[in-house]
């Protein structure tokens, strides 16, 4: 504020509390000082140097509150599934850079019918899938969903999706934040399958 003072627009016995009060109630007396287009371009002027201070002060008495600042979604695919197949399997890396524990509870994208949670456990020596009603992602941690363990189990595609493709999955959090996240189709079987082609056989 010294620049206003040193610029001689104000009289130098205008204090700052004065210059705060100036927007609600304007002496008339300083009314004048009002009219002055440089005085108006100086607190222009201000007002974009503080700004960006005010949104910094915000984010940070707001850090922790949102998933969306802590949770990192990584390597989001989906398995590439035959036509006329109504569920195929996604796997991703899930990672909680904050300092609290955040549950994941929902995963959903447009071009799915129903997209759940699933967990492969061996039971008695049998492979079984249980549902997952939230998965925690442990505080400066992460969770891994790959084959054999924590999998998205994805319903009715809108549509026969080839490997290569994109499409947007949405992850809801305990703390009701969603973050976006780009999932790609890949190949089932290996690239080098493609040579045995069609003879391969199940
Ligand atoms: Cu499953």
């Amino acid at each position: 504020m010294s620049g206003l003072l040193e610029s001689g627009v104000l009289p130098q016995k205008i204090t700052w509390s004065e210059l705060n009060g100036m927007n609600l109630k304007v002496p008339l007396n300083k009314y004048r000082l009002l009219t002055n287009r440089r005085f108006f371009k100086q607190l222009l002027w201000v007002g974009h140097k503080l700004a960006p201070a005010m949104l910094v002060i915000l984010s940070l008495s707001m850090g922790g509150v949102w998933a969306a600042e802590s949770i990192a979604i990584l390597d989001l695919r989906i398995n590439e599934a035959p036509p006329g197949a109504s569920a195929t399997a996604g796997y991703l890396s899930l990672e909680n850079r904050g300092e609290t524990d955040i549950e994941l509870v929902e995963v959903t994208g447009t071009d799915f019918g129903k997209i759940e949670i699933h967990r492969t456990r061996i039971e008695d020596g049998v492979a079984r899938m249980l549902r997952q009603a939230k998965v925690t992602i442990p505080a400066t941690g992460g969770v891994e969903f790959k084959p054999g363990d924590y999998h998205l189990m994805i319903f009715r595609p809108a549509r026969t999706f080839q490997a290569g493709e994109e499409t947007v999955l949405e992850f809801h959090f305990s703390d009701g934040s969603t973050i976006p996240a780009t999932a790609s189709i890949t190949p089932i079987r290996p690239q080098s399958a493609k040579d045995s082609g069609d003879h391969g056989g199940h």
